[in-house]
């Protein structure tokens, strides 16, 4: 297969400078085996400097790096966390959530094929180091928005498995009382701001959460409020105007917030590099005046080092980063997708780059973990998932009456009948039983 991105970055306007410092490739802390089929910057010189032809205005700030492909600093040793990125404690929550996100979702596979949920089911199998390595890092009152590939985003931000698996089956109990299904995951609790079907619609929801923030805190004077919200979206939606118009909004306000693509590769079944003049997204933060960053999405300590740097920025009040996460997903576009599109060898190039196998490696060769702690952990999770079925299963449908509940049109326009009365005043029509 081709290489992705085969021209250097040479000519870029510089952002405000993210702290990125790039490590050489012989310090690199994956383990994987297998290069990535990304290398923006391989091969090239990683400090990109300022095009000095270029008039466009430098912000005054430093004119060392834009962007960098691999920016895992290499930690400073201490006698009791020698070279490692994570504790023990950080590794097992790590993999608690990445597990919890794989078990769900191919529990979802099985429940939607026999028939529990309905409409599109969309799976992010293979994606988990995106959400765990950004979501872990969160605090409750920050904000996420997502997709309509939206579960796994909730369970990291802490929404209950049950609550979740409730609403993929359409239940009063789920965190939006049956009424929103696998795309539409929302809690205002966990300030989990919504799966959003229209590719796109969750980027300005985002972008408002962090307005809010940023206004609480020098309008308001509330100076403890320091919230980041936190946009995930695929390459696809980076094609979408709405991204362009928030990323000039967000860098003109200086918004705490952090765009993260979760570059898969593919929309639907449009490669990428098909659809994409320019397939180096992260390039666009640079564009906007922000910094843009590239990072091996299949790789939660990665994701994790660049999400540190990048959301304490915005909690500085320094403004937004674009994240580009070079991701995969494991199964077609949903589960109504027979996934023949893609080519057998991609899929299998990036089976071997599985994150979770590529965690637990890490914690085996740096031997933090044992085997029998990891396997507790599927062991709890396997149980957590299969209440959160049993949970879902017993729980009452919603009554019909719900339908006309937080509904903006007229519900007269649901036309008049025979008798002459608008039919929604049957009592019938709410039971679900009247002649329409
Ligand atoms: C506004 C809008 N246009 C078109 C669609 C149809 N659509 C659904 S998914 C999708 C592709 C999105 O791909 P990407 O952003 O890469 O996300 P991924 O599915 O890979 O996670 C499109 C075009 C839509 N949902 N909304
Ligand atoms: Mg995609």
């Amino acid at each position: 297969m081709a290489s992705t991105f085969s021209t250097p970055a040479t000519k870029l306007i510089q952002p405000p400078s993210l702290n990125f410092s790039p490590t050489p490739t012989t310090n690199r802390t994956s383990r994987s085996p297998i290069k990535s089929l990304f290398h923006p910057l391989k091969n090239h010189n990683h400090k990109l400097r300022l095009n000095k032809c270029n008039s466009a205005p430098s912000h005054g700030q430093s004119t060392t790096v834009v962007a960098v492909s691999d920016t895992v600093k290499k930690p400073k040793s201490t006698p009791t966390l020698p070279n490692l990125l994570i504790t023990k404690e950080e590794g097992l929550e790590l993999y608690e959530d990445m597990i919890l996100g794989r078990y769900f979702e191919d529990m979802c596979a099985q429940m939607y094929y026999r028939g529990k949920m309905f409409g599109f089911v969309h799976l992010y199998n293979g994606q988990e180091a995106v959400s765990t390595g950004f979501i872990k890092l969160l605090k409750q009152q920050d904000s996420v928005v997502s997709t309509y590939r939206d579960h796994v985003h909730a369970l990291s931000k802490g929404v209950p498995a049950r609550a979740v698996m409730s609403e993929l089956f359409g239940r009063t109990t789920g965190c939006c009382r049956g009424q929103g299904g696998s795309m539409h995951m929302f809690s205002k609790e966990h300030n989990l701001l919504g799966g959003f079907a229209f590719i796109g619609e969750g980027i300005p929801v985002a972008t408002g959460a962090a307005f809010t923030s940023k206004y609480r805190r020098e309008v308001l004077k509330e100076d403890d409020c320091d919230h980041v919200s936190v946009a995930f979206f695929g390459d696809g939606t980076a094609n979408n105007g709405q991204f362009f118009e928030c990323l000039n909004m967000a860098a003109l306000w200086k918004l705490p917030i952090v765009f993260v693509v979760e570059n898969n590769l593919w929309a639907i079944g449009m490669s990428h590099l098909r659809a994409t003049s320019v397939p180096e997204i992260w390039k666009k933060g640079p564009a906007f005046g922000m910094p843009g960053v590239h990072v091996d999405g299949m790789d939660v300590l990665k994701v994790r080092e660049v999400a540190k740097e990048a959301i304490n920025r915005a909690r500085r009040g320094e403004g937004p980063t674009l994240v580009e996460c070079e991701t995969y997903r494991f199964r077609g576009h949903s589960l109504a997708d027979p996934d023949e599109l893609r080519d057998p060898s991609e899929k299998s190039h990036y089976a071997t780059r599985d994150p979770i196998t590529a965690l637990k490696k890490y914690m085996f060769d740096n031997n933090l973990v044992s085997e029998a702690e990891l396997k507790a952990i599927e062991k709890k999770i396997d149980e957590l998932v299969e209440e959160a079925v049993e949970f879902a299963d017993s729980s009452p449908h919603p009554p019909r009456t719900q339908l006309l509940e937080n509904v903006f049109a007229d519900p007269r326009g649901f036309g008049i009948g025979p008798d002459g009365k608008y039919r929604c005043e049957d009592p019938k029509f709410t039971e679900g039983t009247a002649h329409v």
